[in-house]
């Protein structure tokens, strides 16, 4: 065989492969997603993560990896939205780093993941502080000179 020959039969073999290889598994419509959540957003969905089976595009499940199980968010399997469960605190942790992974209900089709890095907005969630700490004035009842007067000047 000439190396002409051979080369072909491998550069063929590798294509042909590479299509297998993207074709089997479970693609996300992005790599990764970013989104933005203020710290006094309430609980609810904040992205909704898509990703198609090569075979059924109906036939996908979605689940948080277990490195980024956390009590303040979840993934719905069924449908994909990344939903906040708690409150988020700026002051704490301003960035939550998630790993998402789609896998293909019947299993026979490869599964992918993605990351979704939410950034928290800071929120001016501070109580009102007063300059003052007490007010206080004196009134007297029966004093009536004057009226009407200012009681705090
Ligand atoms: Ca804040």
């Amino acid at each position: 065989m000439d190396p002409a020959t051979i080369f072909k039969i491998i550069t063929n073999s590798t294509w042909i492969v590479t299509q297998l290889m993207s074709g089997q598994s479970v693609q996300f419509s992005q790599k990764n997603y970013v989104v933005q959540v203020s710290e006094a957003a309430a609980p609810g969905t904040i992205l909704l993560l898509q990703a198609v089976s090569p075979d059924d595009e109906a036939a996908v499940l979605y689940k948080l990896a277990s490195d980024s199980a956390s009590p303040l968010f979840r993934v719905d399997a069924q449908s994909g939205a990344l939903q906040l469960l708690g409150p988020l605190d700026f002051e704490y942790q301003t960035q939550h780093n998630l790993t998402v992974i789609a896998t293909s209900k019947d299993g026979k089709i490869g599964s992918n993941e993605a990351h979704v890095t939410v950034e928290v907005l800071d929120a001016n969630d501070h109580s009102p502080i007063f300059a003052v700490q007490r007010h206080e004035a004196q009134i007297t009842e029966e004093d009536n000179h004057n009226l009407p007067r200012p009681v705090f000047t």
